[in-house]
C-alpha cells in the first residue's frame, strides 16, 4: 500500500536565555498553520520545535542568575514547552538540544566532517558576537561607544584569539552557487535569496567550528578541549529528530529527511540558507528543499526590547484578545516574509472587522434565520440559480487557491482568498434578501440560506489551520460531524444534508470592546 505523502516543517530552536515572545510564537504560529493545513490535506505531518540549550550566550545568562546552566536551561526551557499548550501549536516533538539524542547526532555528524575531510585544526583570531553566537570579519564591523566593535547586527563583539577546528566552508561557494541556480525556491522570498546569492558571491572564508575558553557545549569527539561551535550544534538538531545517525530503510530519517521546510526568522538566514547546506553536502546527506525567512515585528512602531520594557508576552496577548483572534491576526496582518507592526489598532481593526463584522456576522445572521424561519435544520434547496451557483462554485475554488498560497507560505493571501469569498456570501445575503423571501417565496429563501450555510461549511473547514476553536464552533453549529473536517470533504459530494437538526446558533467572534481609559 502506498503511504501517505509526508511532509517535514520545522522552527528555529529558541535560545534559553530569555522568555519566550510573541517574535518567537509567531514563527511557531505559522508552522502550526501549515502543519495543521497539510494534515488536513491528507499528508503525514512531522513538525519540530524546540530549544538551543548551549553556547556561551546562554553560559553567561546562567552565571548572570547564579545558578547551572544545566538548571537555568531547564528552567527557560519550560517556557517554550509551556507555549503549545497556550497557543494550540500541534508539533509532534520537541527537542532540546541537552538531550543524549542530540549529542549523538552531533558528535555522529562531526565525525563524517571529519573523515571526508572537510574538517581541519588551525587557530582562531577575529571577531565573535556572543549575542548573535557568531563571527564576523573585521570589514563588517563598525566602531561603537568606548572603542567596541559592533556587529551588523548592532551586536557587541569580543576579540577571540583560541585553537580551533575549521569546516572547508569556502571549497562550498560554487557547489553553493549552483545550488540555488537549480533550485530557485530553495530560499524564500526572492529578494532574500537575492541577499544569499550576493553574499556567497562575495565569498566564503572558512568556518571555525569549535571554540576551547568555555565549557557549556558538545565535546568534539576525540579532542575533549573542544566545544563544538553551537550553530554547528544547533542546526543539526533538524536531523536529530529524524533519529540521524540512523538513516536505514523504514527510519523516520528515510520517511522524512529531506525537510520541506525550514521556516526562520530573517535574522537567522545565513545560518540556514549558507551553512547548513554547505554541512550537509560535505556529509554527503540530502539538502532542506526551502528555507523561508519571515520579517521582524515591531510594537507600536518600535523594536521589542528589554530595556523599552515592550517586550509583548504571547499569554498577555491571548488573555486580552482570545487565542483564535491573535492567531488570525498575526497570519493576516503582515504580508508574510515582510516586517509587521504589532499595534493595538491594527489589532482590533481585523478582531472588528474582519472577524466579528464580516465571517462572524455572516454566520451569525445565516444560522439565526435558519432557526427562525426554517424549523432550526438544514433546509431543503430547490433548483440552484446561477448566482447560487457562482456563490458554490467560489466556495469549491478555494481549497486549490489555499494550496497554491500555502505552498509559497503565503499566509496572509490564503486569508485574503477565504475573506473574497467571506464577502461574496455577505453580499449574496444582501442581493437575494432572504427575509423578504420569507413573505414572497418560502421555497427561494430555503434555496439561499441553504448555498450560504454550504459555504459556510466550506470556510469553517478552511479556516480550521489558523483558528482552530472558533471554526469547529462554526462546523459544530452546521453538524459536521467530526470526521467530515478534512479537506477530501470540501466539495458537493459532503454538502449539508437537509433535515439535519441544528442547534440554537451561538456568536462565535464578539465585537472586541476596549475597556475605557481610568
Ligand atoms: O536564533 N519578530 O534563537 P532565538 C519576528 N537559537 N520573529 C522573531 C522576533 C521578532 N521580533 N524575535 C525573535 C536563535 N523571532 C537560534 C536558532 S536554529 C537551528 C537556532 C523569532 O531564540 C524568529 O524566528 O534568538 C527568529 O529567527 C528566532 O525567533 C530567533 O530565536
Amino acid at each position: 500500500m502506498a503511504g501517505k505523502a509526508r511532509y517535514y516543517l520545522t522552527t528555529p530552536i529558541y535560545y534559553v536565555n530569555d522568555v519566550p515572545h510573541i517574535g518567537h510564537a509567531y514563527t511557531t504560529l505559522a508552522c502550526d498553520v501549515l502543519a495543521r493545513f497539510k494534515r488536513l490535506d491528507g499528508y503525514e505531518v512531522k513538525f519540530l520545535t524546540g530549544t538551543d540549550e548551549h553556547g556561551q550566550k546562554v553560559e553567561k545568562s546562567a552565571a548572570v542568575a547564579g545558578v547551572t546552566p544545566q538548571a537555568f536551561a531547564d528552567r527557560v526551557s519550560q517556557n517554550f514547552r509551556d507555549l503549545p499548550a497556550l497557543l494550540n501549536f500541534t508539533n509532534d516533538d520537541f527537542i532540546r538540544t541537552t538531550e543524549p539524542r542530540h549529542r549523538a547526532a552531533c558528535q555522529a555528524l562531526w565525525q563524517v566532517l571529519v573523515d571526508k575531510g572537510h574538517v581541519y585544526l588551525g587557530s582562531y583570531s577575529g571577531w565573535y558576537a556572543v549575542r548573535d553566537e557568531a563571527y564576523y570579519g573585521e570589514d563588517e564591523l563598525r566602531d561603537g561607544p568606548g572603542g567596541k566593535k559592533i556587529a551588523p547586527t548592532g551586536a557587541e563583539c569580543e576579540w577571540v584569539e583560541e585553537p580551533s577546528y575549521f569546516f572547508r566552508l569556502s571549497a562550498f561557494q560554487q557547489p553553493l552557487l549552483e545550488f540555488y541556480e537549480n533550485n530557485p525556491g530553495f530560499v524564500l522570498p526572492l529578494g532574500k535569496r537575492n541577499e544569499v546569492v550576493a553574499f556567497v558571491k562575495s565569498g566564503l572564508r572558512d568556518l571555525s567550528i569549535s571554540r576551547t575558553t568555555f565549557d557549556w557545549g558538545i565535546r568534539v569527539p576525540g579532542a575533549e578541549k573542544h566545544i563544538m561551535y553551537v550553530w554547528l550544534d544547533a542546526l543539526t538538531n533538524y536531523l536529530t529528530a529524524v533519529g540521524y545517525p540512523e538513516t536505514g530503510l523504514g527510519t523516520p530519517y528515510a520517511e522524512f529527511w529531506p525537510a520541506d521546510l525550514h521556516m526562520v526568522g530573517k535574522d537567522i538566514l545565513r545560518f540556514h540558507a549558507i551553512y547548513w547546506p554547505a554541512f550537509l553536502m560535505a556529509a554527503e546527506l540530502e539538502l532542506p528543499r526551502r528555507v523561508f525567512a519571515h520579517g521582524w515585528w515591531t510594537v507600536e512602531g518600535q523594536k521589542m526590547s528589554k530595556s523599552l520594557g515592550n517586550v509583548i508576552a504571547p499569554e498577555a496577548v491571548v488573555a486580552k484578545y482570545g487565542l483564535d483572534a491573535t492567531r488570525y491576526f498575526l497570519m493576516r496582518e503582515v504580508p508574510f516574509g515582510n516586517d509587521g507592526d504589532f499595534s493595538q489598532r491594527a489589532i482590533l481593526n481585523r478582531i472588528n472587522g474582519d472577524l466579528a463584522n464580516d465571517y462572524g456576522n455572516l454566520v451569525q445572521r445565516v444560522l439565526s434565520m435558519i432557526a427562525k424561519n426554517c424549523g432550526g435544520v438544514v433546509p431543503h434547496p430547490g433548483p440552484f440559480n446561477a448566482a447560487d451557483q457562482k456563490l458554490l462554485d467560489a466556495a469549491h475554488a478555494l481549497l486549490e487557491t489555499a494550496r497554491k498560497e500555502l505552498d509559497g507560505q503565503a499566509f496572509h493571501r490564503m486569508l485574503d482568498a477565504v475573506w473574497g469569498v467571506v464577502g461574496a456570501a455577505n453580499r449574496y445575503v444582501d442581493e437575494q434578501g432572504p427575509w423578504t423571501l420569507k413573505k414572497t417565496d418560502p421555497p427561494r429563501m430555503a434555496t439561499v440560506l441553504y448555498v450560504l450555510a454550504e459555504t459556510i461549511r466550506h470556510l469553517g473547514i478552511l479556516t480550521q489551520p489558523v483558528m482552530p476553536d472558533a471554526s469547529a464552533r462554526i462546523l459544530d453549529q452546521l453538524v459536521v460531524p467530526e470526521d467530515a473536517r478534512a479537506f477530501t470533504h470540501l466539495g458537493p459530494d459532503h454538502a449539508l444534508t437537509p433535515g439535519v437538526k441544528l442547534p440554537a446558533p451561538k456568536g462565535v467572534f464578539p465585537r472586541h470592546i476596549e475597556e475605557p481609559k481610568a
